[in-house]
Formats: structure tokens, C-alpha cells, sequence
């Protein structure tokens, strides 16, 4: 969507947040929206979709591309993950690379060029959760980033950040502003991403679901929208209706998603239900299912349907669905 009638100052830059799993991408991408829209857990491989995360500053309107994190694995679920984070940077204009500081850092960097694949244009790195280090502020990050340097040749600066405690968050909002170039904005002024609703419906349905289910079942579990009706009388509140399966990999695990009297899938349902309701300001009704579908995350249809694409490293060529 090119916008006709823009604003002779306004600027844009397109940024692709990139790390490996469990970093902190999307909790920094929250922080600097001021706005919880991409889910956070505890758990790596949270985030699943690449898509664009948008906040504006006077006239510079800045689009954060979340990516999930890249990894190393032989998975075809994974693969297309991977995939999801390789192709963050295309038409970018520049990476921000977040590198955990509780880590082992120049691993992280190693690890992430050998699964990009490609040289990166110009970068940024991020050290984030400085919360979680003590006095982080002694810490060599100047000879950390020379290593990197070679590594990395086009990374031109770095930032120390904590996404807990806001630590240089204004520093780095500003740089990105400083560095967006003239030029038309992709989005409509109050646009936040070029996601839509019925997405983060089903992003806030697997969160808790992430959040309150235990083992290998949270990724074991996928959601799909079945339905996602607005029915707002005229003058009246907002009301939407969305029905939703959670689709799991074994017969088993259908009990535990459904719980006890139906007591888990209940959580879920009202938890979800109130981002779900922050996020479209009206009522919202949620009814929740859970369906068994063996080894999904194999099967190219749901994955498709999941917006996850084969990889170029898909194990083997899959039939376009036709
Ligand atoms: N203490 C602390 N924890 C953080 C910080 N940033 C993120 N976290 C925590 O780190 C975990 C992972 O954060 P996410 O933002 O989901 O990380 P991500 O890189 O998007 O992860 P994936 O989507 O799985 O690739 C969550 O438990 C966050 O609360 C930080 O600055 N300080
Ligand atoms: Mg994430």
C-alpha cells in the first residue's frame, strides 16, 4: 500500500530483528511500540511468523520486522522457521542482531551467520537483558564487538539494552529515527502491523497455551481461526465472535489441553479472551476446540495454512496445494 497524500517530512526505515530463539526480539519490539502485540514467553521458538511490528515518531514511521529465532535443526517445522528469519532481511534496511548477554556471546554470532546463509547488509548489534548482569556497564563490549566485526563486516555500531528495565531504549528509538531516510510511509497512521486481527487472535490463544502447558506439548500445538465474526449493532460496542481449534500431535494430549472438567482449555480461553479483547476494544465471545491432528507439523497443508512455506532445505518437494 503506497500512501497518496504524505507528509513532505516524513521518513521510513524497514528493521529486521533477528537473534536466536529466547533473546528477547519480541519483548525489545513491544517495548519500543509501547504495545504488548507480539507474544513473549519463557519458552524458546515462541515466536512462529515473520511480520512487520510499526510505530511512528512525529513524521518517521519505523517498521520492525519480528522474526523467529534461528536455530540449528534437521526439522522441517524448524526449517520453515528458519526460513521465516532468513527472508526477515530482505528489503530491509538495516539488522538489528540481538545477542543474549547470559550467553555465550561470540557462539550466538558463529552460530547465526552459519544459519543465515548470507551476507548480512548493514547491522546493529543488541546485548540484551543487561538487567540480568551485574554491572553490565564494565562488562568489554567494545572488544566483544571487534570480534564480531569480523564476523559480521558491515556490523557498524552496538547497544547494551534491557527490555525489563527500558536500559537505552530511547538511545536506540532515536538512532533508528536518525537513520531513516526521506520518504513515503508503508502504513496508514495508527496501523501496527501488516498482520491482522484474526493473526493476533490466534497468537494470544497459543501464548497461553505456550504459557500454561508443560514438556513438549507446547510445541506440539498449533491454532488456527476457524471463524472470526464482528457483530457490532450500529452505535453499539464492538463484538466479535471467533471460534478456534488448538490442533495437538497425539490423542493423549487432547485430555491435557482440555483439562480436567474442561478446566485447562477454560484457562486458556479466558486469558486469551482479554488480550484478545484488549487488542479489538469491544466484547469478545471465544469458543475454543481442540482437535487431533497426527504429526502436523509435518504435514505441508497445515503448515501452509500456518503460513509457514517449504524452506530451500525442505527435506523433500512438497505439492503446492492446489
Ligand atoms: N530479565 C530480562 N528478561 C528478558 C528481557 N528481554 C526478554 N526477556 C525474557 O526472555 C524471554 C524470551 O523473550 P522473547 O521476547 O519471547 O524472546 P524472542 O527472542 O522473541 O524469542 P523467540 O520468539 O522464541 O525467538 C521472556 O521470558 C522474556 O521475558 C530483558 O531485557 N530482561
Ligand atoms: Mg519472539
Amino acid at each position: 500500500m503506497l500512501l497518496t497524500d504524505q507528509h513532505p517530512h516524513n521518513k521510513s526505515i524497514m528493521v529486521a530483528v533477528l537473534g536466536a530463539p529466547n533473546v528477547g526480539k519480541s519483548s525489545m519490539i513491544n517495548y519500543l511500540m509501547g504495545l504488548d502485540l507480539s507474544v513473549v514467553t519463557h519458552k524458546p521458538q515462541t515466536t512462529r511468523n515473520r511480520f512487520h511490528c510499526v510505530f511512528t515518531v512525529d513524521h518517521t514511521e519505523v517498521v520492525l520486522v519480528d522474526t523467529p529465532g534461528i536455530h540449528r535443526s534437521s526439522v522441517e517445522f524448524n526449517k520453515r522457521l528458519n526460513e521465516q528469519a532468513r527472508e526477515g532481511v530482505e528489503g530491509a534496511d538495516l539488522n538489528l542482531l540481538l545477542i543474549d548477554l547470559t550467553k555465550e556471546l561470540l557462539v550466538q554470532v558463529k552460530d547465526f551467520v552459519h544459519l543465515m546463509e548470507k551476507e548480512l547488509g548493514r547491522t546493529w548489534i543488541v546485548f540484551t537483558k543487561a538487567d540480568r548482569i551485574e554491572n553490565s556497564d564494565a562488562l568489554p563490549l567494545e572488544e566483544v564487538f571487534e570480534h564480531i566485526q569480523e564476523l559480521i563486516p558491515n556490523a557498524k555500531r552496538y547497544f547494551l539494552i534491557s527490555s525489563k528495565k527500558g536500559t537505552n531504549m530511547h538511545e536506540l528509538t532515536g538512532a533508528l529515527c536518525d537513520t531513516a531516510t526521506p520518504g513515503p510511509h508503508m502504513y496508514l497512521d495508527g496501523s501496527v502491523s501488516n498482520k491482522n486481527e484474526r493473526f493476533f487472535a490466534s497468537e494470544y490463544i497459543r501464548e497461553q497455551a505456550f504459557e500454561l502447558l508443560k514438556e513438549e506439548i507446547p510445541y506440539e500445538v498449533a491454532v488456527l481461526i476457524d471463524e472470526f465474526k464482528d457483530a457490532a449493532d450500529k452505535g453499539a460496542e464492538r463484538q466479535a465472535h471467533i471460534s478456534a481449534t488448538i490442533i495437538v500431535n497425539r490423542p493423549s494430549q487432547r485430555g491435557i489441553v482440555v483439562g480436567t472438567k474442561g478446566s485447562m482449555i477454560k484457562e486458556i480461553g479466558t486469558r486469551a479472551r482479554m488480550k484478545i479483547q484488549a487488542m479489538t476494544g469491544g466484547e469478545v465471545h471465544l469458543n475454543l476446540h481442540v482437535k487431533v491432528s497426527p504429526r502436523w507439523f509435518k504435514n505441508n497443508y497445515v503448515l501452509e495454512e500456518l503460513g509457514l512455506p517449504r524452506a530451500h532445505n525442505s527435506a523433500r518437494v512438497w505439492r503446492a496445494k492446489k
